[in-house]
């Protein structure tokens, strides 16, 4: 009797050792592939690319940064279910249940070979992780089965199914980790990061007297590299080896050009503080940062393959695959500081924000200006070309809305009654903030103080000193630019363009 329950769940242990096996052998075998073969990362990806618009935006709003982790917890639990149910299948009809088993590796080595990057050998390490998973399957099944005609149990080798599932599980334990273990330590592209030397600058930002004041809560002028928000499709950071790195400029140019490294530290590096957003950020939200970048204008690089006329897109392309549309002017305007970035904050860009070299555009949202892990530049027309998010529901082009934030006081923490300081920041890149007005209440629009703007690149902080009275309080907060626009006031979702609208906050007040 017990048997009717210990059966079915033996064989979907069987499934699970089998699925364990398949990512084992496929992560050990793709070791002398430099690693870019992982099955689960492969299939997280393709989700990544298709997913539709609307399940996108709640995975980021819902679990912001930690939204790949979630995936890929999630992509883990699916495929442990299906891998307990083929095992549990396998009981009744072991061929079919390998039949699908090879169907399921045959899709996944699809996703794998088609990843940007990848090329036909990299189906070898999950076509052989399959094979594994499939004999591992079809001997641990055997031990489970009831000697043909019988009806009793006779027959189940019950303890050479253990012994054989303890071992294959240990096994696959041993070598997946391993394997993982060996491959960080074979790209060591963090080492080659912390090795890597970077010229001094030229030139460098001033910072001028009272451009960030000391207020609790308010967000600090220069974003640290810990805190600086992250949006990237990939599911794992690219690892670029700067010794290899490559930047091809191709197109509508008079000639095609590649540069490494050392070509860009030699044409001089000048620093440059600019704000960067992100066209996910809701009104009131923290999808910016602000930093200082060292890196080259992309017009003195474009220059050197000489761009033609009729051209009027700069398509950006990244190692993983991702790549930006972006207007050839705001790249090539002798006004605008577009440049490609090799430091951020003092140190080498992290790998998380595009080591060894990214684009950083003042004035556009990210996801059409600021691609990380860069490797080509194409000279080309929005007719011609579209990037990544375009078909995804996003405009090609992507101006950034001018906005401004409240960080303190903040809805939920309420404040003692007295003289409490409002304040906050406000961004207007390539034009500047001329002027903050504050309502508390239905009162009268107020000017709030700004600090010293380092350029008109980056983000200011605003303040108002408040007489706060007991009771809850609605903070409103809009900002003019130096061109004399005032703030959108009618809101709009972040997609296709951006979010609009001035941010509405409630206050308690003690
Ligand atoms: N390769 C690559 N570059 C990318 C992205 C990406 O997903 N992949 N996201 C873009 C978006 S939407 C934004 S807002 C910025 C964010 O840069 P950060 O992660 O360094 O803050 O990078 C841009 N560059
Ligand atoms: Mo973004």
């Amino acid at each position: 009797m017990r048997s009717r329950i210990l059966a079915p769940a033996l064989a979907a242990v069987a499934g699970l050792i089998a699925a364990g096996t398949l990512l084992a052998v496929s992560e050990l075998a793709a070791l002398p592939l430099a690693g870019a073969a992982s099955p689960l990362l492969a299939a997280g990806s393709f989700v990544v690319d298709i997913v539709p618009r609307p399940l996108k935006e709640f995975a980021i709003t819902t679990f912001g940064t930690a939204d790949k982790p979630v995936l890929l917890a999630s992509l883990g639990v699916a495929a442990g279910v299906a891998a307990a149910l083929i095992g549990i299948l396998a009981r009744h009809t072991l061929r079919w249940a390998l039949v699908l088993l090879g169907a399921v590796g045959l899709v996944v080595t699809v996703l794998v070979v088609t990843r940007a990057g990848a090329g036909p050998l990299d189906a070898i390490p999950t076509a052989l992780g399959t094979i594994a998973a499939a004999i591992v399957l079809a001997v641990l099944i055997r031990r489970l089965r009831p000697r043909e005609g019988s009806t009793t149990e006779q027959g189940v080798d019950r303890r050479g199914f253990f012994l054989i599932a303890g071992a294959a599980a240990a096994g696959a334990v041993i070598v997946g980790v391993g394997a993982r273990a060996l491959s960080s330590v074979l790209t060591s592209v963090r080492a080659a990061r912390e090795a890597l030397r970077i010229p001094s600058p030229r030139t460098t930002v001033t910072v001028p007297a009272g451009a960030e004041f000391d207020i609790p809560g308010l967000t600090p002028l220069f974003t640290s590299n810990a805190d600086f928000y992250r949006v990237d499709t990939a599911l794992s950071v690219p690892e670029i080896d700067p010794g290899t790195w490559r930047l091809r400029i191709d197109g509508l140019v008079d000639r095609t050009i590649e540069l490494d490294l050392d070509d860009l530290f030699s044409m001089g590096l000048d620093e440059y503080a600019i704000t960067l957003t992100c066209v996910s950020n809701e009104v009131g939200g923290n999808l910016v940062g602000n930093a200082t970048w060292l890196g080259v204008p992309v017009r003195d690089v474009l220059r050197m393959a000489g761009p033609q006329s009729g051209a009027d897109m700069l398509l950006s392309r990244s190692v993983d695959g991702y790549t930006a549309s972006t207007p050839l002017s705001a790249v090539t305007d002798d006004g605008i500081d577009a440049i490609l970035a090799v430091a951020m904050n003092g140190e080498p860009l992290p790998l998380e924000h595009g080591f060894p070299v990214r684009m950083v555009v003042p004035g556009l949202y990210g996801y059409v200006s600021a691609t990380k892990w860069l490797t080509g530049l194409t000279v080309t027309t929005f007719a011609d070309d579209e990037a990544y998010w375009t078909p995804r529901g996003y405009s090609a082009r992507a101006p950034m809305k001018f906005s401004s934030r409240v960080d303190t006081p903040k809805i939920g923490s309420p404040v003692p009654a007295g003289t409490v300081p409002i304040a906050g920041v406000a961004w207007a890149q390539t034009v500047g903030i001329e002027r903050v007005e504050v309502q508390i209440d239905d009162g009268p629009w107020q000017h709030a103080r700004l600090s010293q703007a380092v350029n008109n690149d980056t983000w200011v902080q605003w303040m108002l000193p408040w007489e706060a009275t007991p009771g809850t309080h609605y903070l409103t907060v809009r900002a003019v630019n130096r061109d004399g626009e005032m703030q959108i006031e009618e809101p709009a979702p972040i997609a296709p363009n951006g979010s609009s609208g001035w941010q509405r906050t409630l206050v308690t007040v003690r």
